[in-house]
């Protein structure tokens, strides 16, 4: 416990035996009573800051001091882990986050430890102390927190995988864990209505994994009172079902109650039996937030019932009234820490802010650029066809081939997602009962039979649940390589894939990163694929930064990205076209283990001087039909441009190619309104106008889902002849 600046006295030494306070001595109740006091003040300080608009926004923890308190006391800071939310300030207290770095946050400051002025106040974040930043939507964390403990569960089976080794990504990440770490993740009894929430006690319960769910239930949600979130009101009797855990409901305003149901709790986790759930009725007397005025909502009645539980009134006539302190002392230790804060405010306020132009930092890794040299490799001499790894492979084969040699070279890889494990029931392998299943499209065939159930495993049907567990595991130092089954069912996904993954480095200023691959299975062209696993949509995943978005056309060029994707500090979405898994077009031979291709670099598939086409996925091989078409029956020569990979995009490419032939045309399967291609569009128009000799054109899918019936489905999608016509035009400018 940190020591407070005036140590207060203690009155006539009580005599009370220990276990009445559950172990605490004198003493410690009352630094429990100055942790409270503390964070009841830094939040009067702030609501104080935000009238006099030196703070913008302001949320507290007022209420739910006692619970927050007794939770971090017991816990172990730089040891644990947690994935506290926004009424967690006591917790973070308790654990070492200093009121200064709080009110740092709080004004923008560069120096906010938590995000360097990128996010509210009351975002958690402290890598040294193991607080993982936070954001803001309600119950994100859930399947995060569940990663990182099935991270900190993997390295204690294998150590070796902690090792830093240089020449990838691992040689940035430190890795720790214990034999006994707890993940504390809470939230609001609102936030309990989050279908990710529910996820997370799954595979908590399911995996009797180390965690303690925390429910901080204050009965309301903004003005939405709890009975409208939880089905009968109280979340404990809902979740009581899920196996293998530990569940204690207590009175949250009770401190001593709180660390008696926290001290059962933490012992089940560490003592390897499986999650704990705590559930702590707590008030919430400051509204909402400084926004939110819950005399609008909530009778007067009502609000004075919650008055007589302030946790903080609670603790102080207990204090009083077992003689553990006097009013004397307890009055000048809230004198010292009300100047504590006002001092910290001080600080604060005179801090200076992130200089404006930083805001593109951290939005990758700043020391691996998978757009450098260092990633360009040259594939082995292809072994003559008829040797074993002969002949020419095609994508799906060259894909499952990265995946094995990488996953044999870094054994923090972890590949999990729908039905890619040969076969969860492992007796059945084992016995050799069957061959196993390894993905719908056998992508990764093999590879559990080769490495074991730990590294390569089924989810459950839940895409949040992927992506979720995926970014905890990489924010400790994993490479987790999921799969997508399709591309169609990647929305379920969205908040982790929007607002968590490709935004944890930025909003952490490099404090945290989480470098996921994500292999989805996209397109169409399929003959019945329909309009459920044929879409596109790469345009979304290019408008979020933070990502990076890789759209091989050929087997080599999957081999080589992919492997880049994997050793890259940075979140990838890797799209393979359903269609070019196993094509004739595109294939090749193995290029060794080591094959990469650095992102940002596009691929000239042909040279031309009288039109450019620029494109990427299955439109290569359309185009590229196109174009010969084009030399055959007009005598135009076509240069094609295959972009490889949609962000970053390599625009030298497109640059200096237009500036040769004058006339561009961008292709692409996805729809053509807001698509792909209306940015690069754009950039032509403004930045090349005067190369140009004709407008730029387009050609994509019709603006539309895609039917099952083929030759409607032909209709949809750009085809080989729509290119081709739009070459004629483009040409007879
Ligand atoms: C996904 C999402 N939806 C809506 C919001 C807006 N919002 C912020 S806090 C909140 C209520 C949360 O209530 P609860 O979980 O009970 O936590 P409390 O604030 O009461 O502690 C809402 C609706 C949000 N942040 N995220
Ligand atoms: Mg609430």
């Amino acid at each position: 416990m940190a020591t407070t600046k005036a140590e207060p006295k203690i009155a006539a030494a009580p005599v009370v035996p220990v276990e009445r306070y559950h172990g605490l001595t004198p003493k410690h109740l009352i630094e429990v009573y100055r942790l409270m006091y503390l964070s009841r003040k830094i939040d009067d300080r702030e609501i104080m800051l935000k009238r006099q608009q030196k703070i913008f926004f302001q949320i507290s923890g007022a209420g739910h001091e006692a619970l927050l308190v007794a939770a971090g006391l017991l816990l172990r800071p730089s040891y644990d882990w947690f994935y506290p939310y926004y009424r967690d300030r006591g917790l973070c207290l308790a654990l070492g986050n200093t009121p200064l770095e709080m009110l740092l946050q709080a004004v923008g400051a560069a120096d906010d430890v938590a995000s360097g002025g990128r996010q509210m106040p009351s975002h958690w974040s402290h890598p040294k102390l193991n607080i993982v930043t936070g954001s803001s939507p309600t119950g994100s964390q859930f399947l995060q927190a569940v990663g990182c403990a099935e991270a900190g569960r993997y390295y204690q089976k294998y150590p070796g995988a902690a090792a830093k080794v240089d020449g990838d990504y691992r040689q940035f990440k430190d890795v720790s864990f214990q034999g006994d770490e707890v993940v504390y993740v809470s939230c609001g009894d609102g936030t309990t209505s989050q279908g990710e929430f529910w996820e997370s006690l799954s595979t908590a319960s399911n995996l009797k994994l180390p965690m303690l769910f925390v429910v901080e239930d204050n009965e309301y949600a903004i003005s939405v009172p709890v009975e409208v979130n939880t089905p009968g009101g109280n979340i404990s009797k809902v979740v009581s079902g899920f196996p293998n855990f530990h569940f204690a409901e207590v009175d949250g305003t009770d401190f001593l109650e709180s660390y008696a149901a926290f001290q059962g709790a933490i012992d089940y986790v560490r003592a390897g039996k499986g999650p704990a759930f705590v559930h702590g009725h707590v008030i919430r007397p400051y509204s909402h937030s400084l926004s939110d005025d819950e005399k609008l909502y909530r009778p007067e009645a009502e609000r004075k019932l919650e008055v007589e539980r302030d946790p903080i009134t609670r603790l102080r006539k207990f204090l009083l009234s077992e003689g553990i302190v006097d009013e004397m002392a307890l009055h000048e230790m809230e004198l010292d820490l009300t100047d504590n804060v006002q001092d910290a405010a001080d600080q604060a306020v005179a801090a200076a802010f992130p200089k404006p132009n930083t805001y593109l930092q951290y939005l990758y890794s700043p020391n691996l650029d998978p757009t450098s040299p260092a990633f360009q490799t040259e594939p082995i001499r292809p072994p003559l066809p008829g040797k074993p790894g002969g002949g020419e492979k095609t994508m799906a084969d060259l894909i499952n081939a990265c995946l094995k040699d990488e996953m044999k070279r870094d054994q923090r890889i972890v590949i999990f997602g729908e039905d890619v494990a040969d076969c969860s029931r492992e007796e059945y392998l084992r016995e050799k009962q069957v061959k196993g299943k390894g993905g719908v499209f056998k992508l990764t065939a093999g590879l559990q039979t080769a490495y074991g159930s730990d590294r390569v495993f089924n989810s459950p049907l839940a895409e949040a649940n992927i992506v979720g567990r995926a970014t905890g595991m990489a924010t400790r130092g994993l490479k987790p390589v999921v799969e997508i089954q399709f591309f169609d069912y990647i929305w379920p996904a969205m908040h982790q894939l929007r607002n968590e993954l490709p935004t944890i480095r930025w909003r952490s200023n490099n404090g945290w990163s989480c470098p996921v691959v994500i292999r989805v299975a996209i397109g169409g062209y399929l003959t019945g694929g329909a309009i459920y696993h044929s879409q596109c949509g790469e345009s979304i995943f290019t408008h979020t930064p933070g990502m990076r978005v890789v759209f091989p056309s050929n087997a080599l060029d999957a081999n080589g990205l992919l492997r880049t994707a994997i050793r890259c500090d940075d979140p990838v979405m890797f799209l393979e076209h359903k269609r070019l898994y196993r094509e004739t077009f595109g294939r090749a031979p193995y290029p060794g283990p080591d094959y990469m291709i650095p992102f940002g670099k596009a691929k000239t598939v042909r040279t031309g001087h009288d039109l450019t086409v620029i494109t990427y996925g299955a439109l290569v091989p359309r185009a590229l039909q196109a174009a010969q078409r084009m030399e055959r029956e007009h005598n135009v020569s076509v240069e094609l441009i295959d972009l490889r990979t949609l962000n970053p995009y390599d625009w030298e490419a497109i640059a200096n190619s237009v500036s040769k032939t004058h006339r561009v045309l961008v292709a692409h399967e996805d729809t053509l309104s807001w698509g792909y291609g209306a940015e690069i569009a754009a950039r032509i128009a403004d930045e090349l106008f005067d190369d140009l000799d004709a407008p730029v054109k387009r050609v994509a899918a019709k603006d539309t889902f895609i039917a099952y019936q083929p030759q409607v489905e032909d209709e949809i999608l750009p085809q080989a002849n729509d290119v081709f016509k739009a070459m004629v035009e483009l040409a007879g400018w």
